[in-house]
């Protein structure tokens, strides 16, 4: 028996369905799921390091959170053998940027927030993720000296400076969400192309810039606009100056909401180089990438974009659910336009232990979506049998995220899973996997759960 117990913790490392059937027992008549009971009962216990008072409802099929990709090791359980010991994730050592941030990519530098680092209201700058396509342009400390312009299907182009930009134009400052649209992907099974991202490419800053609509309307939109084409300085990884890292736009209806805006300022300071400073562009709601930074120039485009990062399966979900893993048909393939409903909890931590005999769970969280809004954020203790509502504030403009907070009574001590599931306005609530698979794994919004071992 302690043998297995120990291969379980292994196991869930390396064949998680080989574990999973180990505890749960195996599935000799289809109708009828394993429960945990006897010897199962007893190897998952010790896999996740106590007792799970709530072990009738812990579903088969689910890899324990504590075991999950990206867990730390659970306190008290069996330490796996190096060889089988998942690697630790990379730590981003960056200027202005806080320790703990998980570099996913360092060419081009992509990294993400880990949830327990989204736990303030306002995302400082040191905690925001980073997503670079291409390389992070020199020479950007031009500073109000930095030009853009606004040509193609305008009657006046334009062709202005920051500092212009900043003093012909209302100054406007909202708290809002960003969020790459791979957020989410590591979720799909089997794993879909791309940057695996958790939860953490996502944060909510307070941007301040100039309405698009209003430098649009200065520059006098023609009947032919349909889409605006986004250009920066940021250069191919290749080097070659003739290639667009990135190249993407935005239907005009959405590049004249009144929160589409032209950035220079994030959290108050002028916005830093990583962030795309000195001007980006923040357009709410959509996938970050249509969110330009180094901005240089919009072309107001007669018809749908077709610059980098359009077309084909960029940014793009299927339209009849396609089978995982599966030959991708182009035609069955649209824009992601609006990020989903995604809620997470920022406290506690996943993997957190607190003292034996605690009795009362304080979770603090945020909530978001692309343009819908929440409705409501539920919290379970009991792997989703019953559901209680957290308290959400009030997002303070639209596209901000919404804070939430809970308190939850634990029965005993024991290995506990907390699991959020937030609801949008339209009654879309985040499901239990991530579904509506596509070949680069967009829209992945599982419930997120953390982890606590009492006692
Ligand atoms: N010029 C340029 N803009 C860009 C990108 C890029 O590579 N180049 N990446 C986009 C993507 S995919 C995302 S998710 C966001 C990330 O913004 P951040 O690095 O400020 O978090 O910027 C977007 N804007
Ligand atoms: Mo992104």
């Amino acid at each position: 028996m302690a043998k297995a117990e120990r291969s379980l913790a292994e196991l869930y490392g390396d064949d998680p369905e080989r574990a999973d059937a180990l505890a749960f027992g195996r599935r000799t008549d289809a109708s009828r799921r394993g429960f945990l009971g006897g010897a199962g009962l007893a190897a998952m216990g010790a896999a996740v390091g106590g007792a799970i008072p709530f072990s009738a409802t812990m579903p088969s099929g689910l890899i324990p959170a504590a075991m999950a990709q990206g867990a730390p090791a659970p306190a008290g359980a069996p330490a796996a053998p190096a060889a089988a010991a998942p690697k630790g994730p990379q730590l981003l050592d960056f200027p202005g940027k806080a320790k703990g941030l998980v570099v996913l990519g360092d060419r081009p530098l992509v990294a993400e927030t880990p949830e327990h680092m989204l736990d303030d209201d306002t995302t400082p700058t040191e905690k925001f993720y980073i997503r670079n396509n291409g390389q992070t342009p020199e020479g950007f400390k031009e500073g109000d000296a930095w030009e853009f312009s606004i040509d193609g299907e305008v009657n006046n182009p334009l062709k202005l400076t920051l500092g212009e930009l900043k003093k012909k134009y209302a100054n406007k400052t909202y708290r809002m969400v960003l969020e790459c649209g791979g957020n989410g992907r590591s979720a799909f099974q089997p794993q879909a192309r791309g940057n695996q991202w958790t939860n953490g490419g996502a944060g909510c800053a307070e941007w301040t810039g100039a309405p698009l609509a209003e430098v649009l309307k200065s520059a006098g939109l023609k009947p032919s606009a349909v889409h605006t084409g986004n250009y920066g300085a940021d250069q191919h990884l290749s080097g070659d100056p003739s290639k667009d890292v990135l190249s993407r736009g935005v239907p005009i209806k959405a590049a004249l909401e009144r929160h589409a805006l032209l950035v220079w300022a994030m959290n108050g300071e002028p916005l830093s180089n990583i962030h795309g400073g000195p001007l980006r562009l923040v357009i709410p709601g959509f996938p970050a990438s249509v969110s330009h930074k180094w901005l240089k120039r919009i072309a107001i485009r007669d018809k749908v974009h077709d610059g980098q990062g359009m077309g084909g399966t960029s940014y793009s979900v299927a339209i009849k659910p396609m089978v995982p893993g599966g030959k991708t048909d182009e035609s069955n393939m649209r824009t992601l336009t609006s990020m989903p409903v995604r809620g997470i909890i920022t406290n506690p931590a996943n993997g957190t232990r607190l003292p034996a005999g605690t009795r009362k769970l304080a979770l603090r969280g945020a909530a978001w979506d692309g343009h819908d809004g929440v409705s409501r954020v539920d919290v379970s203790l009991d792997f989703g049998a019953t559901w209680k509502q957290a308290k959400a504030a009030k997002p303070r403009n639209a596209y901000d995220w919404r804070r939430w907070t809970a308190e939850l009574e634990l029965p005993s001590d024991g290995y506990f899973e907390i699991w959020v599931r937030a609801t949008d306005s339209k009654g879309r609530a985040q499901p239990h996997v991530a579904g509506g698979w596509n070949p680069q794994g967009y829209g992945a919004n599982p419930m997120h759960r953390v982890a606590v071992l009492v006692g």
